[in-house]
């Protein structure tokens, strides 16, 4: 999407706005099914601090002060106390980027979980990871899931890190607009960190990422027939390869960001972020980014993610009374199972049993007592 297509949208969008407004009194979203997550939270009265499900589960580490002074994610049950705080890449200490990196490729060399999915010999824990993204795929992109999802898949990469890795440092997100046109000054692509980045210009060869901390991996998904791609430039048992198209990387400016927090639908802003930035970011960084299904191969993928959330975020920010439903999901299956009957906020969110499912209503606020977290800055 252009950002004039994308002004387009935004211009519908008040339309549609002023529409509800005219033919409901109310003048608010107009849904008979509206949600909202911050009322009559389950099991409010045993106001456990920690939930048996792991992914709520807060570790004994992360709830009390940390070593380093660093709290996050506290929650009684009932309201998020002190959220973790995610951490712009240039706002995070050198030592806690190296032991990022370092937890991510952990997750490389880690040997899968057994009984795991995918069912083939000499997986990775992050192939696991970037298989369940592979067979979302389908569902994950070009609906009103696509933000919700990726959010559940975000905190399913973070407890990995945790549980597999032992890491403990914040999850940060990348705010690519301040790089519009030079991603490759983000601080991001050096050989302490993700390794190199080169200018493709056109008809330019990218290579393989042979620096860094992701040298020389490949991230092999085997079969691609679920990546739902069209082009096959990038075939799973290659080597990881990155290159930075500027003609893509410099329509990644602010204005979108604006843009798209100011649609009042929900599905607009979704179309908006997901065209938008989330788009030109992938496209921009080279055919293994660009691949809807198995971009994941690039670790870079959940930074470049993280800042896809932050942008629903401060979407929600907007509106916290308002925003507290998908008003037009519709029931869809994650994982193929009874779950797919419940639509809309009961949509269930699967990672393939890598950790316990949530559901959209789970995720829909980043600071309820389930996820607690936000962004170091908005
Ligand atoms: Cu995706």
């Amino acid at each position: 999407m252009s950002f004039e297509e994308a002004l387009q949208l935004a211009a519908q969008d008040k339309q549609t706005a002023q529409h509800i407004t005219a033919h409901t009194p109310e003048g608010s979203i107009a849904s008979g099914s509206s949600i909202s997550i911050l009322s009559t939270p389950p099991n409010a009265t045993e106001s456990e601090p920690h939930s048996s499900d792991d992914l709520d589960e807060q570790d004994e580490e992360n709830t009390d002060q940390n070593d380093d002074g660093r709290q996050g994610g506290i929650t009684d049950g009932i309201s998020c106390l002190n959220p973790r705080i995610r951490v712009e890449w240039r706002n995070l200490a050198d030592e806690d980027k190296r032991s990022y990196v370092r937890a991510v490729r952990c997750l490389m060399d880690k040997p899968a979980k057994s009984n795991q999915i995918p069912p083939s010999a000499g997986n990775s824990v992050y192939v696991q990871l970037a298989w369940v993204h592979v067979v979302m795929a389908p569902v994950a992109h070009g609906t009103d899931l696509f933000l919700p999802w990726h959010r559940y898949y975000m905190l399913v990469f973070e407890q990995l890190l945790r549980d597999e890795c032992g890491y403990r440092g914040p999850l940060p997100w990348w705010d690519e607009t301040r790089d519009m046109g030079n991603f490759a000054g983000s601080g991001l692509f050096t050989d302490e960190y993700f390794g190199e980045l080169p200018e493709i210009k056109d008809g330019g060869v990218e290579p393989c990422i042979t620096t860094g901390v992701f040298a020389n991996t490949t991230i092999d998904i085997g079969s691609r027939t679920q990546s739902n791609t069209s082009n096959s430039s990038s075939t799973a048992s290659e080597c990881v390869t990155r290159g930075e198209h500027r003609e893509l990387t410099g329509q990644v400016h602010w204005g979108w960001v604006e843009l798209c927090e100011g649609m009042t639908q929900y599905t607009n802003m979704r179309e908006c972020v997901e065209q938008g930035l989330h788009a030109y970011g992938h496209n921009g960084l080279g055919r293994v980014m660009s691949q809807p299904a198995t971009s994941v191969r690039d670790a870079v993928f959940f930074v470049h993610h993280s800042m896809v959330d932050w942008q629903w975020k401060r979407w929600h920010d907007g509106d916290r009374e308002g925003r507290t439903t998908l008003a037009t999901t519709t029931a869809m299956s994650m994982d193929g199972g009874a779950a797919a009957a419940r639509g809309g906020s009961e949509t269930v969110l699967s990672s393939r049993g890598l950790y316990p499912d949530l559901t959209v209503a789970d995720v829909l606020d980043t600071e309820n007592y389930r996820i607690c977290y936000r962004h170091d800055y908005s």
